[in-house]
């Protein structure tokens, strides 16, 4: 479209939440220059990955730090594990495995920017709200505790000692323990994890929402219910070695960048690599290896991918399904394309879905993927003809109404050739933040089993509670009904990254406390409880000194690695205390009598790792299993082909054919997403690089015939309103709308700006997770 017209106020229908001023980049920074829109040509990663590192190096003025951020980073032993996802390390070689929002991650928590008590003193938290996302993180780091003053309205320097007094006094207050919910972002370690849950059910509740509640809650459930154990049996190796790999819903090229290497080399070996997806992602077609110095110095790219399918949204269901009709049909002609070994020993359930798919029609899957049988099958040839096949997935499946099910019919598609268990097979799904995977493994679980409650009273001698404990979505639902009292946030910044941000909003301002562990400042400081807390943390790449020395964490990754992580720089101020250390403070606090030695613990970690060892299965030896340079596999049952289900075997599921085509016509499926430049609900700049997009958040990528249908012009200002799934309606006003290659019927946006429009009553039945890539609006140009 090229350069817009004069930029005209747009304004979401968030109170309060944002800054009044027009503005069309979202929470990112005020717009500065013209919105546009430019195809983007150019390869993933490449020279325009480097230039953007180094705007971003130069802003922070981290050159130095940052670039030697990335020679440590990821390393074996000596390094810190990269906090910018959860795709594993590929240790190698020499090579580093790095990427540009690796870095432009770390250089975010490295930067020089200090937020202290001046600051605060300087500015009463309702200015603050008038400020951007992207300005109040561009402050840079927290350096003391602070509690906030109703008298002034600002937040005033308060001692450890007198927040974690604040914390228990509250906690010991509360009529149940169930009034209280601890929330946790995906990047907290192991250990802390560890502290964080014992303290939860030593207070006597299950009340452990966390981010995973948003991410991939579905693909846990879908994988225990499969396979008996909630993650993917894929490691890096399997996808060195699979001949075909099929990426459902994944933009790789801004969220797991370093998995374009793996695409790449795939393609180069001869392997079929198969995107499904609505749109076609830079990454889904070529790439510049981001860490091959003789590519990007020759400008040599390398192709991504063999197949691209835009399905419809939520339709991959259907399309899984159809290839595994196409199998099947091709088992009558020539049964070898079967493991019929493996699902006659090792399966349950094969015949009556053999049924199923036989009663299921062509046209009907056609139709609910949004795809021709044609193509279908093109995408089934290539799973037959392959000996090991890889199927990975992320957001674009799990938040969706379907998503267990979805997750489950990959399982199904994989079980028909005995694709798991077997090198170079399996499910894999790709998981969002660094450690979310390790959260759940160390006891994140607001429905822990009973053997994992009992195996932690024995070994803890707590009795914790049985009853299950609330989500992120019941948590909300919880502060607005009065039955939460107490929100504490283990970073993340929950006003922005859960749906319907203003009722969010006022269930957190109903609290009597919130308390926020962070790093940066962000909207969830200010949006807050009758008393609150702002308790700043040690980053990722900080030295973590404790009593008897330098302490390392561990987190484990997306393909169920653990590694050691420490950091090295020199902390941020001298008043930060470690996650492990604000945990211990807050549990003495709130269980004076408590015979946990929480301070022993925070003295050395090795002492939480020894107690993990006996708490988790698959820890054992834990602190010995560390000193390894690539650190252990947690034990995944599944990959031995030992199945934890209920039958002993693999269970094929048989979910009814979801109809995902909305009821009315008018109707448009929005999936909310990110933007190349921003980490979840950090933002870095208005700019989406890899589709053309610069200086815009507040848009939405349209069908061009679904434009003209509704009198939409190229660039022009349009609103959104969308039903939940209760017949309320929330909306916002005056986005751009921009022509984009996607299906006719969706629509893409970013978040968290569009959180706005998801309703609390818009979570999948199945998987309990916001309906984030589902979102039924009707779109028409602004009065
Ligand atoms: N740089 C950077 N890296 C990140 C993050 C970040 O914000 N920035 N976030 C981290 C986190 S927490 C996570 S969970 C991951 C998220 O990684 P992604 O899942 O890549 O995240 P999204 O940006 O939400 O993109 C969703 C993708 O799914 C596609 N999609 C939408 N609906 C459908 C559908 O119905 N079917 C199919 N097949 N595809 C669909 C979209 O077009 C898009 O390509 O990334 C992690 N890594
Ligand atoms: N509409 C829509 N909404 C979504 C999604 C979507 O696709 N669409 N995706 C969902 C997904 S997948 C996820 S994972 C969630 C993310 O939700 P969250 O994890 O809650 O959000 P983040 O933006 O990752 O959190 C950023 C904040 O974490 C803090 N932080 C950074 N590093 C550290 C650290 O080392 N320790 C501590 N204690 N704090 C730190 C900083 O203060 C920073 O401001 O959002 C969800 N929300
Ligand atoms: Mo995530």
């Amino acid at each position: 479209m090229g350069s817009l017209d004069e930029s005209t106020a747009g304004r979401a229908a968030s109170d309060g939440l944002m800054p009044e001023e027009p503005r069309q980049g979202g929470y990112g920074p005020v717009a500065k220059g013209e919105p546009s829109q430019h195809p983007y040509h150019h390869p993933a990663a490449a020279w325009g990955a480097a230039t953007s590192v180094m705007k971003v190096l130069i802003r922070e003025k981290e050159l130095l730090a940052g670039s030697k951020a990335m020679f440590s980073m990821n390393h074996p032993i000596k390094g810190f594990d990269c906090p910018g996802c959860a795709w594993p390390d590929d240790n190698k070689g020499l090579k580093l495995d790095i990427c540009e929002n690796g870095i432009k991650h770390v250089t975010w928590e490295m930067t020089h920017k200090r937020v202290d008590r001046e600051f605060f003193a300087a500015h009463t938290v309702s200015e603050l709200a008038d400020w951007t996302d992207f300005d109040l993180e561009n402050q840079g780091r927290l350096t003391e505790p602070m509690v906030y003053d109703p008298e002034t309205d600002h937040y005033v320097p308060i001692t450890w000692q007198e927040a974690f007094a604040l914390v228990g006094d509250e906690l010991r207050g509360l009529d149940s323990p169930d009034e209280a919910t601890y929330y946790t972002s995906g990047r907290l370690s192991n250990e802390a994890t560890f502290l964080y849950q014992l303290m939860a059910r030593e207070l006597g509740t299950n009340n452990l929402p966390d981010c995973s509640n948003m991410c991939h809650e579905a693909s846990g459930r879908a994988l225990k219910a499969s396979i008996g154990t909630g993650k993917g049996t894929a490691d890096l190796e399997d996808w060195e070695t699979c001949d075909a790999l099929f990426i459902l819903g994944v933009n790789a090229a801004s969220n797991a960048p370093r998995m374009l290497t793996a695409l790449s080399e795939a393609v180069k070996r001869g392997a079929e690599v198969v995107h499904i997806n609505p749109l076609i992602e830079a990454g889904a077609t070529r790439t510049i290896v981001p860490h091959d110095i003789v590519d990007m110095a020759t400008f040599k790219t390398r192709p991504t991918s063999t197949l691209n399918l835009q399905v419809r949204p939520g339709g991959d269901l259907a399309l899984i399904r159809a290839m595994a009709k196409a199998t099947l049909e091709a088992a009558e002609q020539d049964p070898s394309v079967l493991d019929a070994g493996f699902l006659e020993s090792l399966t349950e359930g094969f015949d009556e879905y053999r049924e199923l798919l036989a009663r299921t029609s062509w046209a009907e899957l056609a139709l609910q993927a949004g795809l021709s049988e044609a193509d279908l099958r093109k995408a089934a040839d290539i799973y037959l003809k392959s000996e090991r096949s890889i199927i990975s997935w992320c957001l674009g499946v799990t938040q969706h109404e379907h998503g267990v099910d979805t997750a489950r019919e990959i399982v199904n598609l994989l079980l028909l050739k005995g694709n798991i268990g077997r090198e170079g097979t399996g499910p894999s799904p790709v998981r969002g933040h660094s450690n979310v995977q390790g959260n759940r493994t160390c006891g994140i679980d607001h429905r822990p089993s009973d053997e994992f409650l009992d195996r932690l009273a024995e070994v803890c001698g707590i009795t914790p509670p049985r009853h299950h404990g609330l989500d992120t979505v019941r948590t909300i639902q919880g502060m607005l009904d009065g039955t939460v009292k107490v929100f504490v946030g283990m970073g993340g910044n929950f006003v922005l990254a859960a749906p319907d941000t203003a009722r969010t909003a006022e269930g957190l301002r109903q609290c009597e406390l919130t308390v926020q562990v962070s790093t940066k400042l962000n909207r969830s400081h200010l949006v807050h409880g009758r008393k609150a807390l702002i308790l700043p943390c040690l980053g990722r790449t900080e030295r973590d000194q404790q009593a008897t020395g330098l302490q390392g964490v561990t987190v484990e990754d997306a393909m169920s690695m653990v590694h050691l992580s420490i950091g090295r720089k020199q902390p941020a101020s001298t008043h930060l205390l470690s996650e492990p250390a604000i945990i211990a403070g807050m549990a003495r606090a709130a269980l004076p009598d408590s015979a946990t030695p929480w301070e022993w613990y925070v003295e050395d970690y090795d002492r939480i790792r020894d107690v993990m060892a006996k708490a988790l299965p698959g820890f054992e030896g834990f602190n010995e299993l560390i000193q390894q340079p690539l650190g252990f596999r947690i034990p995944q049952p599944a990959r031995e082909r030992v199945f934890l289900t209920p039958s002993g075997r693999a269970e094929f599921s048989l979910a009814p054919l979801p109809d995902v085509i909305p009821e009315a016509e008018d109707m448009l499926v929005l999936q909310t997403m990110r933007s190349h430049d921003q980490w979840n609900t950090t933002i870095y700049s208005n700019d989406d690089r890899y589709r053309g997009v610069k200086n815009l958040r507040e848009l939405v990528f349209l069908n061009e015939e679904d434009m003209r249908a509704r009198g939409i012009e190229e660039g022009s200002l349009v609103d959104i309103v969308a039903t939940s799934k209760d017949g309320s309606e929330r909306s916002v006003r005056q986005y751009r709308a921009l022509r984009y290659d996607l299906p006719r019927g969706s629509a893409a946006g970013y978040m968290p700006e569009m959180n706005v429009l998801i309703g609390l009553a818009d979570y999948s039945t199945q998987s309990d997770q916001p309906l984030m890539k589902n979102v039924k609006v009707r779109v028409a140009p602004s009065a």
